[in-house]
């Protein structure tokens, strides 16, 4: 019960204000925030995500990063990519540290001390969301802060090495979980993030894929308008730790749509809707099969990835798989 009343509390918090909806390419804004000449690998999709986060937020925003790829390929002193405020703090801190801008911002609003209403964002990776920077996330999340958390998924610690994370898939081949005789890879399920972030009652939370662009930026423009705070669970497919070619990362990730494995949902006051539907599932055999972590599975391995996205497909209203 107590549990009903916070979310009932949170929902009535809900700004009415309505979100800017992109419907096409040639509506989305021209400007660029985050400048090229940075270091991130060729083909890396975490970067065309945050162009298009970044796109979506505009210049009226704060960008709070823990450390890991994006961090680090961004900020080569005395360089920065970063064309809004940025700053770069621990690797388990980002929620903390958002948590404290959008206090002070809101307490400096309160004493007519400024009239600045700005977006706060606080980006971490799979390592610095799902495993380090947990605790800080869910104490912000059940505070209630007004800000958006953004997690980049390329599914390992990539930065350090492609060691295995909490967001590691089944099976995949990493450098702390390789296959061989002993191992077939991951032995954990990925947790699910958007469950858990959920569970505290927030008003909104979603999945996206910057191979969705449209739908991406929408899901920021709403998690920044609502009021309270906000979760996006960005897949980033990762040519480097996922050993594919660097010219297929948006193909990478629209499998991971098309097969199931990535349903694109969000979550609205507590009611779920899919965002982009797959009335055709694709085999997950070709989402495997186009990335070397995963080179090292068995039949009775797919198989179990198949089930997986069955499930998922149950739960998410999917299609069948195409025959
Ligand atoms: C407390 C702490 N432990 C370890 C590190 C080293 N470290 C820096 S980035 C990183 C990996 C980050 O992984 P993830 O959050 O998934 O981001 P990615 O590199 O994959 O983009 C690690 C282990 C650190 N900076 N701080
Ligand atoms: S290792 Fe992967 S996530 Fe990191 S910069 Fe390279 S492609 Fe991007
Ligand atoms: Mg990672």
């Amino acid at each position: 019960m107590q549990g009903e009343a916070q979310h009932i509390r949170r929902v009535e918090g809900v700004k009415r204000k309505m979100s800017t909806v992109y419907r096409s390419i040639k509506e989305l804004p021209a400007e660029e925030y985050l400048a090229p000449g940075h270091r991130l690998c060729a083909g890396c999709t975490a970067a065309t995500a945050i162009r298009q986060i970044l796109k979506a937020a505009g210049e009226n925003t704060v960008v709070v990063s823990a450390t890991g790829c994006v961090e680090v390929a961004t900020s080569f002193f005395p360089q920065s990519a970063w064309r809004v405020p940025w700053v770069h703090i621990a690797f388990e801190n980002a929620a903390a540290v958002a948590s404290g801008i959008e206090s002070a911002m809101k307490a400096l609003y309160r004493k007519r001390k400024t009239q600045e209403r700005i977006n706060v964002i606080a980006l971490g990776g799979d390592g610095g969301t799902f495993d380090i920077g947990l605790q800080a996330l869910s104490g912000a999340m059940e505070r209630g802060q007004d800000f958006l958390y953004i997690c980049y998924d390329n599914e390992a610690y990539m930065n350090t090495g492609i060691q295995r994370s909490s967001a590691t898939p089944c099976y995949a081949a990493t450098t702390t979980c390789p296959p061989g005789k002993l191992s077939e890879g991951q032995k954990t399920e990925k947790k699910d993030l958007v469950a858990i972030a959920l569970a505290h009652n927030i008003p909104y939370a979603a999945t996206a894929c910057p191979s969705y662009p449209i739908d991406l930026m929408n899901k920021v423009r709403k998690g920044l308008d609502v009021e309270g705070p906000a979760l996006l669970h960005v897949l980033t497919p990762c040519p480097t730790g996922w050993r594919f070619d660097i010219d297929l990362g948006i193909d990478i990730g629209r499998l991971a749509v098309m097969t199931g494995l990535w349903p694109l949902y969000e979550a609205v006051n507590g009611v779920t809707r899919l965002t982009v539907p797959v009335p055709r599932r694709e085999p997950v055999s070709r989402y495997l099969g186009g990335q070397g972590r995963f080179k090292h599975l068995k039949e009775e391995d797919v198989a179990a990835i198949q089930k997986r996205s069955d499930l998922l497909a149950a739960k998410f209203g999917l299609g069948p798989v195409r025959s």
